[in-house]
């Protein structure tokens, strides 16, 4: 897999050389989470050329919307839909993160082998995340942030689950480039984790939890 040659092709906008390597790389048979993970590391790439002063917010908004409507691409073929639902989950990026190409594609992958999610978007204010988990009576709760102050949001979040006495049925992960075993200490998550397939294991280890 030219998973290096794509990440660069990312950083440098060659859009539609990308999508034509997608096409090869999938007629080949690459698996098309693998595939994500080197338009990801393509957006890292962009990360480093704007702290260095290459590029400036423009590009970085540019990347953004490239890596959106080329992931689009791959989400058919992610995996193959399934038609009984595997269980439900409410997701978001938290309260004070704007972040949400890497949510989009963590709910386009977990739709994609088959949970429910019901994504409510980015900025979203802990009560609505409580609000959401009572209506559908959820049982998995997903937190994405990118940002260190969204680890406040992520802690509130939770806390708000506590507070509505949903805690005790609701296993919550949290997920985002930044999170790690600290975050999710500091938090109070029961999981955290870095990439889609992360957040399909984590769902599987959770229903195997769930009372
Ligand atoms: C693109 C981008 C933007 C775009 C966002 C566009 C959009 N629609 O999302 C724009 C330009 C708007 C933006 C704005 C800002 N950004 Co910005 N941004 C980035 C950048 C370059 C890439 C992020 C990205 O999309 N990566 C690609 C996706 C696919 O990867 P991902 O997000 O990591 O997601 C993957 C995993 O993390 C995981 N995942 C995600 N969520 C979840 C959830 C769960 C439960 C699980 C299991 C997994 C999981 O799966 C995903 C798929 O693989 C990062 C650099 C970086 N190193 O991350 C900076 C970065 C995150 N931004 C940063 C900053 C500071 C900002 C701003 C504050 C800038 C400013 N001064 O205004 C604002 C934020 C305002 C706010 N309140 O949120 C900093 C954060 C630093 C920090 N430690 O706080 C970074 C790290 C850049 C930097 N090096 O300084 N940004």
């Amino acid at each position: 897999m030219v998973g290096s040659q794509l990440s660069k092709m990312l950083a440098d906008f060659e859009e539609e050389a990308t999508l034509r390597l997608i096409k090869d790389e999938l007629a080949a048979g690459t698996d098309p989470l693998a595939i994500l993970e080197a338009l990801r590391e393509g957006m890292m790439i962009v990360s480093k050329r704007f702290e260095i002063g290459e590029y400036f917010l423009p590009e970085l908004i540019m990347a953004g919307e490239l890596f959106k409507e080329i992931s689009v691409t791959l989400r058919p073929t992610s995996h193959s839909k399934q038609t009984t639902s595997k269980g439900t989950i409410v997701f978001g990026t938290v309260q004070g993160d704007i972040h949400d190409i890497g949510k989009e594609v963590t709910v386009a992958v977990l739709e994609g082998v088959g949970y429910e999610v019901h994504d409510l978007g980015v900025n979203v204010p802990p009560e609505q995340f409580v609000k959401k988990l009572q209506e559908t009576g959820a049982r998995i709760l997903g937190l994405s942030g990118l940002i260190t102050s969204a680890y406040d949001g992520m802690k509130a979040t939770i806390e708000a689950v506590v507070k509505a006495g949903l805690r005790d049925r609701v296993k919550i992960m949290i997920g985002g480039g930044i999170t790690d075993e600290k975050v999710r200490v500091y938090t109070g998550a029961d999981a955290f984790g870095n990439n889609p397939s992360d957040a399909i294991k984590i769902c599987e280890k959770f229903k195997g939890e769930l009372p």
